[in-house]
């Protein structure tokens, strides 16, 4: 059919508008290839599937896997959605804390109990306000037919500021421990203080009371909870299954944005040393090493903006077995750090296109993925036939 132009003038629109429809209900089970590339001299130049499952959701940042495949996301505005695993629909949970989505805060990271089938239980953290202050927190609840009953606060991060950034806030359970991130509050030498919670990594038992074997249980005016310190702001952290080691990533300021790995008791440095930089330029700290402080085992100049991570030993993607994978917010790209023994080895990008919040394998074997504009995928590979 040919059209006249003014005919034409109205039918582009109107067409596009309907197929834009269609592509927005298609869009569900839209898969888009992203390239990885890196390694050793560029050896790496593998293809990888980006399955969108779910789409609309409201600045997710952490989730979870339910035993019976279901998936809970956090969104940052507030609210908990459960996603279904046999045709990802999305249901509210009710009967959240009250969250304050301020600034950098919000609803954070969830944490499924590794027990859920038997005991229910959950594990959110969060930002809270009084008075126009805030802080981080964590509670733990029983998740019961979309709805969260016996609410028990576990940790609350002293102090609270006005400030409305550096939350950290993601959780880890291991061998009985839960682990919280906390951020310097945008307050950087408190980092150093451990008369705060602030730019520290807490480890509690996983009903919240204090281990009383905790690096500075009894030392007088230090924090109990306290596990390591030195850190800015920890964005995701992981257990390394082929050590046994709990990682975290950090955000640096300027550069230097870091992997540690962590140690009972110790100094991650900041802001005495960093390999970053104030924003705009300007020296930070004494340098890049300090004794009695541990070394990053990797560290990005410039920022990569690292957010959630997770360890891969699986078989789903033959050539990532022994990786570990964390989200970079900045350049929207999943890095991915080969492990060699206790340590790392080469690393490569997956140009993701999107900007991924936090990311975990699922009990599929698969790795899913937070975008910050408003998608849950899933990574997966393609045979050839
Ligand atoms: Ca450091």
């Amino acid at each position: 059919m040919r059209l006249g132009k003014n005919l034409r003038g109205w039918f582009i629109p109107v067409a596009c508008f309907f197929l834009s429809a269609c592509l927005n209900q298609a869009s569900n089970t839209a898969t888009v290839a992203v390239r990885e590339t890196g390694g050793e001299s560029g050896s790496v130049a593998s293809v990888i599937w980006v399955n969108t499952l779910v789409n609309g959701l409201h600045q997710p940042w952490g989730m979870d896997f339910l035993p019976d495949g279901n998936i809970l996301v956090t969104e940052k505005t507030g609210a908990l959605k459960r996603i279904t695993a046999q045709h990802y629909t999305v249901q509210d949970i009710e009967g959240l804390p009250g969250i304050a989505d301020e600034g950098q805060g919000g609803l954070m990271d969830i944490l499924v109990h590794p027990n859920f089938t038997d005991n229910g239980l959950l594990y959110l953290s969060y930002t809270v306000e009084e008075d126009q202050l805030y802080t981080t927190q964590v509670m733990r609840a029983k998740l019961a037919n979309n709805r969260l009953v016996d609410k028990q606060v576990l940790f609350t991060a002293q102090p609270f500021f006005k400030e409305r950034r550096h939350f950290g806030s993601r959780l880890l359970l291991d061998e009985g421990y839960l682990y919280i991130t906390v951020g310097d509050r945008g307050n950087r030498d408190l980092a150093q203080n451990l008369h705060t919670h602030n730019g520290k990594v807490i480890r509690l038992r996983e009903n919240g009371k204090v281990p009383a074997d905790n690096p500075f249980a009894d030392k007088k005016g230090a924090q109990a909870e306290i596990w390591t310190y030195g850190h800015r702001n920890p964005q995701g952290i992981a257990r390394n299954p082929l050590t046994g080691a709990i990682w975290v990533s950090e955000h640096g300021p300027q550069g230097g944005d870091e992997i540690n790995e962590l140690h009972r008791g110790a100094n991650y440095g900041w802001p005495l040393v960093t390999y970053g930089e104030e924003y705009g330029g300007g020296k930070i700290g004494m340098g890049t090493t300090l004794a009695g402080t541990v070394q990053p085992l990797t560290y990005y100049v410039p920022s990569i903006g690292t957010g959630g991570m997770d360890f891969y030993i699986g078989d789903k993607y033959p050539s990532w077995q022994n990786s570990l994978l964390v989200s970079a917010l900045r350049s929207s790209q999943i890095n991915r750090v080969m492990l060699a023994g206790d340590g790392i080895d080469q690393q490569t990008r997956l140009r993701m296109n999107m900007r991924v919040r936090d990311l975990q394998v699922g009990p599929d074997g698969f790795i899913y993925a937070l975008a910050d504009d408003s998608r849950l995928v899933r990574l997966e590979t393609r045979t050839q036939g």
